[in-house]
């Protein structure tokens, strides 16, 4: 039933979608309003069978571009952390933007958003957004604010500030931001020089992605990714620990044109992903244990001859010491680990050692457990034992695009301004701990005023409990600045108005492809908002700073952010990108040199400087923190492995206040297998408490016999708590263990109970 719904619909919309590209190419550009989507497709077809997450609904019925007065066009690009970096146009009139669409001249965004983005105009225009400054007049967490104005809340900040500075020191001021927008100028830039000036606690930003990040030059010198508009041209393209249909929408016609192209696609991943249900093998894997498979195929490949003998002669160290290493690595050891038939780890060797070019993709995923790092190592010894690693633009490996990233945010941080280059570090991933003395630090030396921006911490950081405890600190001075009044703004002393993108000048870079993208302002601010950048260059004026940096303009910063290398010598202007909106960076083939940035400088099978850091020189399966032989005690009390990955119809925990999406996802659902639930008398839709030592929270339970294997059960990121029923979300009982590198986060390793 909902799939001929979903064809019809799909076929309206297709229809329509490609007479909007020619009349979009007869009239210049035309724009499609809510309704236009190109990468929907990959979505509607997978969601029903994956992630059983509902379809959202149309809002409007299928355009007929029907001949209309045109608004003035601009271009912006979506800042949200995700892959895609869509480059978006607007149509403006009167002040208010009334169409948005995806750039369809743009390879990646194809000219379509995604379908959380097509509800962009409702988040703009939401009757919730923060539009002036405000002052807390309930107590910490109830969300009761008085407006203000800028003057009045400069002034309570600077006053506070300078307290926390001249009274504790300046290490007990505390940034803390993730990725609100993903901007240049507003995430990485303008923000930080405020609190260089001020000598602030440095925040380690580590909730994300660093865990690979850090690995993977161990083994290959630097994490240079393949540019992935290469998959559809290569033959095999496996998926680890990767969910693209959910979260790189607009990287699923890559993987569809690989197929059609005639190459393979393989899926690893305890959870049936949208990907799995086209790929041509799907290896549910038992969470955390992907160092054994990778070991144990290293070792089968071996054993057949099936490596690339000559590339491991000629461009790499330490292949003896491999053999040794994965000998132990049978396929009946490593079936019994991860819960894969034997018959499946030998297809897939058989096939990584014969077929080629190939790109293994590893996805994040992945990374966050407590063993990220061991299994990161082990998979990425993969790619240049068959000889695929540097083979050309379409072989290898990716873990994103970071490494060619070529704006530069630098100059806008003033680091120049820092007195005190050792000043003491906090992880976000510990922000509970450190708010509540958990830290050895943070007791001596306690956070004394917290300024957040870019992040809602109380949604999407680790262990809730503590967050709250510490944000309710009657001794803490917190400071927001906020496009929604989130759990987190709720506790703010003083709340900010920030600006969305549509509103601020930036700039941007994929973590998916190799694009640079601009983004103009299309209306003036709402209310009294003020862009990032603009707020911390008030307060610092405030504070009597009096260095030129806090003059800088938006404009400036960007401009200054162009001033690259790489851009100026690719010819990348700012004028040409904000004319065309986004330009693509030239790379070479990632390794094609065979330079390898590690000591060696070959590809290191065995890692000295791996083992001076505590790590098997090699690689080795090490057992997640939480698990049943990582922990067999806490296993026996809670003997479910949670896993708690992001949803296609949220960014982390934006867009879960916006009615339709809040409407269709309902209430927080927990994916359990029929086997667990029967056990414990649930059956599909009843409540069910999921806790641990750390909290207990209320999910609906959704009944699977194929998302997920029997002993893990999934629950999606990041429900605001106080949007849910009892106020608490997934973050309530995820750890805030650190993972083996980098300090990293481990969201999926908890071991839980389910109970009725
Ligand atoms: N729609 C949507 N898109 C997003 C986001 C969002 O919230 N919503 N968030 C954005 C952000 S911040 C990021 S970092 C990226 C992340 O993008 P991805 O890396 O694709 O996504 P994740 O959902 O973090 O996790 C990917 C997969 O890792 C798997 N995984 C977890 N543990 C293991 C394991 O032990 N072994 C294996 N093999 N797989 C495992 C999960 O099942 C999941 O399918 O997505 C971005 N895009
Ligand atoms: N359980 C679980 N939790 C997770 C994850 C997971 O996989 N599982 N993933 C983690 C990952 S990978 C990430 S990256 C983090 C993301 O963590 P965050 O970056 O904190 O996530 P967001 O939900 O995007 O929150 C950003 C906040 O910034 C606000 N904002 C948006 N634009 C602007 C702006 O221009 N200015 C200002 N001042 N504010 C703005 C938004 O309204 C939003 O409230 O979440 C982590 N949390
Ligand atoms: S969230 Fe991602 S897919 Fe959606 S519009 Fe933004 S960049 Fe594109
Ligand atoms: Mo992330």
């Amino acid at each position: 039933m909902i799939l001929d719904k979903i064809k019809d619909l799909l076929t309206t919309k297709l229809i329509s979608r490609r007479s909007f590209l020619k009349s979009s190419a007869a009239s210049g550009i035309a724009l499609l309003g809510l309704t236009g989507c190109a990468s929907e497709e990959e979505e509607i077809k997978t969601v029903e069978v994956i992630t059983e997450e509902p379809v959202l609904k149309e809002e409007a019925p299928a355009q007929t571009v029907a001949p209309r007065e045109k608004g003035t066009i601009s271009r912006q690009t979506c800042p949200r952390n995700c892959y895609d970096t869509c480059s978006i146009l607007s149509e403006v009139k009167d002040g208010r933007i009334t169409h948005i669409t995806g750039d369809p001249t743009n390879p990646i965004t194809a000219g379509g958003l995604c379908a959380k983005m097509n509800h962009y105009l409702s988040w703009v225009y939401h009757a919730d957004r923060v539009l002036y400054p405000m002052k807390r007049v309930g107590a910490k967490g109830e969300g009761k604010f008085e407006q203000i104005t800028w003057d009045e809340a400069l002034e309570t900040i600077a006053t506070k500030t300078k307290e926390s500075v001249d009274k504790y020191g300046p290490e007990t001021v505390l940034k803390y931001y993730f990725s609100g927008t993903l901007g240049f100028v507003h995430n990485y830039g303008m923000p930080h020089a405020f609190f260089n000036k001020v000598g602030a606690s440095e925040l380690a930003t580590t909730v994300c992605s660093e865990t690979g990040g850090a690995t993977v030059p161990y083994t290959h010198g630097k994490n240079l990714g393949v540019d992935p508009e290469e998959i559809p041209n290569t033959k095999l393209y496996v998926s680890w620990g990767a969910s693209e249909a959910t979260t790189n929408v607009h990287g699923v016609k890559f993987i569809k044109q690989c197929k059609e192209n005639g190459g393979k696609v393989v899926v690893i991943n305890p959870i049936r992903t949208g990907v799995a249900t086209f790929a041509d093998m799907f290896i549910q894997i038992k969470p955390g244990t992907d160092g054994a498979l990778a070991l144990g195929v290293i070792n089968y490949i071996i054993e057949n001859n099936l490596q690339d003998q000559d590339y491991i002669d000629a461009y790499t160290i330490g292949y003896d010491e491999l053999k040794t290493a994965v000998k132990e690595y049978t396929l009946e050891k490593v079936s019994e680990i991860t819960g894969v038939p034997i018959e499946q780890i030998e297809t897939f060797a058989k096939m990584y050692g014969e077929i080629k070019p190939s790109i293994l993709r590893t996805g994040d995923g992945l990374q966050r457990n407590s063993n990220g790092s061991s299994m990161v190592r082990a998979i990425t010894l993969l790619p240049p034992l068959v000889g695929t690693l540097g083979a050309g633009a379409n072989s290898g490996y990716y873990y994103g695009t970071g490494g060619y990233w070529a704006p530069d945010a630098g100059p806008l941080t003033g680091k120049e301004l820092l007195e005190n280059p050792n000043r003491r570090t906090i992880n976000m991933n510990e922000l509970g701990k450190a708010l509540t003395g958990g830290l050895e630090t943070t007791k001596e030396l306690p956070i004394s005023t917290l300024m957040v921006f870019n992040s809602n911490p109380m949604a999407i950081t680790q262990h809730g409990k503590l967050v709250r405890e510490g944000l309710a600190r009657e001794d803490l001075f917190t400071v927001v600045a906020e496009i929604f009044r989130t759990d987190t703004a709720d506790y703010a002393d003083i709340l900010l108005p920030a600006t969305t993108f549509f509103e601020c000048e930036d700039v941007h870079q994929d973590y998916f492809g190799l694009y640079v993208r601009h983004n103009s302002p299309a209306i003036e601010p709402l209310g009294e908002c003020k862009s990032n950048g603009d707020i911390f260059n008030a307060i610092a004026k405030k504070m009597g700073y009096t260095e030129p940096i806090f003059d800088m303009t938006n404009t400036e910063a960007v401009k200054a952010c162009l001033q690259s290398e790489t851009l100026v010598s690719q010819g990348i202007t700012y004028d040409r990108l904000k004319e065309n909106g986004w330009a693509k960076i030239a790379i070479d083939v990632p390794f094609g040199d065979k330079k390898f940035l590690t000591p060696s400088g070959k590809v290191e099978f065995y890692s000295e400087k791996l083992k001076e850091v505590g790590f098997h020189p090699v690689a080795e399966y090490v057992p997640t923190a939480e698990s049943k032989d990582g922990s067999p005690e806490l296993f026996e009390k809670y003997p479910l492995t949670l896993m708690t990955p992001h949803t296609k119809n949220l960014i982390n925990s934006q867009m879960y206040n916006i009615a339709q999406i809040k409407d269709l996802m309902g209430e927080p659902v927990v994916y359990i297998h029929t086997d667990d639930a029967s056990k414990r008398g649930i059956v599909d839709g009843d409540k069910v408490n999921v806790l641990n030592d750390r909290g207990s929270i209320v999910l609906i339970a959704k009944l699977t016999s194929t998302i997920t294997k029997k002993g893990t059960v999934l629950s999606f990121s990041c429900p605001w708590p106080k949007l849910v029923e009892g106020g608490k979300s997934i973050n309530e009982i995820t750890s805030d263990r650190l993972s083996d590198m980098a300090g990293g986060s481990t969201y999926h390793t908890n071991l839980v109970q389910v109970t009725k």
